[in-house]
């Protein structure tokens, strides 16, 4: 299958994140992606494409003016206002306080922050626009007629709400490609997201459709990030109830285990009639994953291509996460190659 990869993705290369009380050096860093394409190459899996430029507007269909014009101008605005580190919120407007943008760059911050652990760098803009532009492409490539294609995205996208940034995402870069192919002619699409953490950015942007039926397995939000989004309790408001899916799992979770909730994920998603797969593809459930708590083996990850493969369906593999850096070329290409058969 055809990779679709840009070197602006090393645009993102922030020294910071605060992690455990400290500032250490990111988790989501370049040398991932690095990983995958070298993988990608030596395994012969396909050509590797550079993204096409499709504009603004694409992105603008799931996210306001506002909010990107935050992204591409925070930096500045935080130099201006005297700071020497990385831009990191610190003030949020938490519960009983009012859902008003502040000026102050500081108080901006948090208002479209999610977390804090996601400092906002020079050109960190430039690499969200470039990944954002990756899986434009990819999603293309579907409509062309390709039955599949791998959007090498970094940074990643699937905690970027409409208008919040955070836990190392800015611009939402499955709901993008989605979007992207329900605005020309597709009707229904599943988006997957078997990254270990909750897609909260992407259920909370489909929440209330049905032209998109979301499902996430992940470690429970009780005890992993983001917290406070993908209980199984939510399944969807208005026209969108009924089409999202949430299945939480404990620390320790097998590949046994976890698979059952991918039949389950995939048994709904061929009741739904979807188009299109938009598959949100984090590796970061491997069993070595350092911020992570299921236990995963690489060949699971080729068993994970086959299941996934079974589903019949054009499918976009859009990257998301994964940090056993070493590794993750390994885990992610295995997942492509299991699909190819
Ligand atoms: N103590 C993705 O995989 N930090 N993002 C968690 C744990 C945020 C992960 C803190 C993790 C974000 C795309
Ligand atoms: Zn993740």
């Amino acid at each position: 299958m055809e990779t679709i990869y840009t070197a602006k993705h090393k645009l993102r290369d922030a020294r910071t994140e605060l992690f455990g009380g400290q500032l250490v050096a990111p988790f989501e860093r370049p040398s991932r992606a690095e990983h995958v394409i070298a993988r990608i190459r030596e395994e012969g899996l396909g050509a590797v494409s550079d993204p096409d430029d499709f504009g603004m507007d694409p992105i603008h269909a799931i996210h306001p003016q506002h909010f990107t014009d935050f992204l591409r101008t925070a930096w500045g605005r935080w130099k201006e206002a005297g700071f020497e580190g990385e831009a990191i919120p610190t003030s949020w407007p938490a519960r009983r306080m009012v859902d008003r943008p502040p000026r102050h760059i500081d108080g901006l911050l948090g208002y479209y922050a999610l977390s804090a652990e996601t400092s906002l760098t020079e050109s960190t803009w430039d690499a969200a626009y470039a990944s954002a532009q990756v899986a434009l492409t990819g999603a293309e490539r579907l409509q062309e007629g390709a039955s599949a294609a791998f959007a090498l995205c970094r940074p990643p996208g699937h905690h970027a709400t409409a208008d919040m940034y955070g836990g190392f995402c800015f611009l939402n870069n499955a709901a993008i490609a989605a979007q992207h192919m329900l605005s020309h002619g597709a009707c229904r699409v599943a988006i997957l997201d078997i990254d270990f953490h909750h897609g909260n950015g992407t259920q909370d942007i489909f929440y209330d459709r049905d032209d998109v039926l979301f499902i996430s397995l992940h470690g429970d939000p009780l005890d992993a990030y983001p917290y406070f989004l993908g209980h199984a309790e939510e399944t969807g408001m208005g026209a969108g109830q009924g089409h999202t899916l949430n299945l939480p799992m404990p620390p320790g979770t097998t590949f046994a285990v976890w698979r059952e909730g991918l039949a389950r994920a995939l048994s709904k998603i061929a009741e739904y009639g979807a188009d299109a797969l938009v598959v949100s593809l984090g590796v970061d459930t491997f069993e070595n994953d350092p911020i992570s708590f299921f236990k995963l083996r690489s060949e699971d990850f080729l068993t994970t291509g086959q299941d996934l493969a079974a589903a019949n369906m054009p499918t976009l593999f859009a990257m998301e996460g994964g940090y056993a850096v070493e590794e993750i070329g390994i885990n992610a290409v295995n997942v492509l190659q299991g699909f190819e058969g």
